[in-house]
């Protein structure tokens, strides 16, 4: 449960003043005359501004400090939404492209490391939101059981080699959990931010995983967003990865799914920082030396590429291994931030190389 839940709008804003070193996006985009502007809008969900900066107010460390509380808030609070988006995704206007995945048959790239001396495995992933339902902050337990259900049966269309299987969180034992996420297939409730977002909320139910049979397309339930996308693999074959997601995705669209879409933002997701093209293509890369290289985050920004630790955001590196994926997310087409992130793990490996 969120520390902040009993706080309302007024005081969530006054612990946001208050804060003296925040960096987040929340802090400095909330300007008095934008919190007046929307603080007493509600969104068609019954979604309100306390609903989205709850975990920004009570979590000074937040990066963006934002979430929306459902699809409509990137209507109804547009003014501090939009501000922030722009800030994430480095873009002056919101002008984001239709879908264009490009040509899956003739990507021209394979494996970023045929000698498969750096790369530990590589995932793609994309988030999806039924337009139906709110998010996180607004849902009931009854939401959560009744959007499990829908997502379900539509997995269990998929045919082929994305045909599989789908694991409720409820019922299934601690060790398996903990076995899972420690080989990075399963999400857990362990990020404060989220919490406090009401992202764990009635925890663990409605939440779960489906996996095909070789366990490299899986899709996440009910985690931060109603749905994750998952094609992910040892080693560094991005084309396959990526080929792989696109044709899970256009099957996933024929099962009757409805994903809630804006016009000039592309994909809704419950964070600001996941919506547009809502891709993350990363690498499980060793890079001990450009890494401790004091200029390791200009680079990083440089290609405009993102470090995460091997366990997900707010994670360590453990060994010399980062998780190198894509930053930006909106305002390009879906192939170009995959060849953003291609291009920078090439660049990740041969910067890696001058310095060995
Ligand atoms: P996302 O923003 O994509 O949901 P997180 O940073 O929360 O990602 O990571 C989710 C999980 O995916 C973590 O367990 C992380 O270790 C795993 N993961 C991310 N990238 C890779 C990769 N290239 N190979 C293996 N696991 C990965
Ligand atoms: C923050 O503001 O730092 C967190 N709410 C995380 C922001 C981006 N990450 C995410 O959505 N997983």
């Amino acid at each position: 449960m969120a520390s902040g839940a009993n706080l309302n709008t007024e005081q969530l804003y006054e612990k946001l003043c208050a804060q003296k070193d925040s960096k987040s996006l929340l802090k400095k985009n909330l300007t008095p005359e934008i919190y007046k502007e929307c603080k007493d809008k509600v969104s068609k969900f019954k979604g309100k501004l306390a609903d989205c900066i709850r975990s920004g107010c009570m979590n000074p460390e937040s990066g963006v400090g934002i979430y929306a509380s459902d699809p409509d808030a990137y209507t109804t609070f547009a003014p501090i939404l939009d501000a922030v988006i722009k800030d994430y995704h480095k873009v002056d206007t919101l002008n984001h492209p239709q879908p264009n995945f490009g040509d899956i048959a003739n990507l021209g790239f394979g494996d970023l490391d045929p000698g498969k001396q750096m790369i530990v495995s590589t995932r793609v992933r994309v988030g999806r939101s039924h337009d139906s339902f709110g998010f996180p902050p607004v849902l009931t337990k009854e939401d959560r059981v009744d959007m499990e259900k829908v997502s379900k049966e539509c997995l269990a269309k998929l045919e082929g080699d994305l045909a599989g299987e789908y694991f409720p969180l409820t019922g299934m034992s601690k060790e398996t959990q903990t076995k899972l996420t420690e080989d990075h297939f399963l999400f857990n409730d362990s990020d404060r931010f989220l919490r406090e977002a009401g992202g764990y909320d009635d925890w663990p139910t409605g939440r779960g995983i489906f996996f095909n049979k070789a366990k490299n397309f899986l899709v996440w339930v009910n985690e931060e967003d109603h749905l994750r996308f998952i094609s992910m693999q040892m080693g560094g074959d991005l084309g396959e990865v990526y080929s792989r997601l696109v044709k899970a995705i256009g099957a996933l669209e024929k099962s009757g799914l409805k994903f809630a879409k804006k016009d000039n933002l592309g994909y809704l997701t419950f964070c600001p920082s996941n919506l547009g093209t809502t891709l993350r293509a990363s690498v499980h890369i060793k890079i001990p030396k450009l890494a401790a290289s004091p200029d390791f985050k200009e680079f990083c920004d440089k290609y405009n590429i993102q470090a995460r630790g091997i366990h997900g955001e707010h994670t360590e590196s453990v060994g010399g291994v980062y998780d190198i994926s894509n930053k930006r997310r909106l305002g390009l087409t879906e192939i170009d931030a995959l060849q953003e992130m291609r291009r920078g793990v090439e660049a990740v490996i041969a910067r890696e190389k001058e310095l060995a």
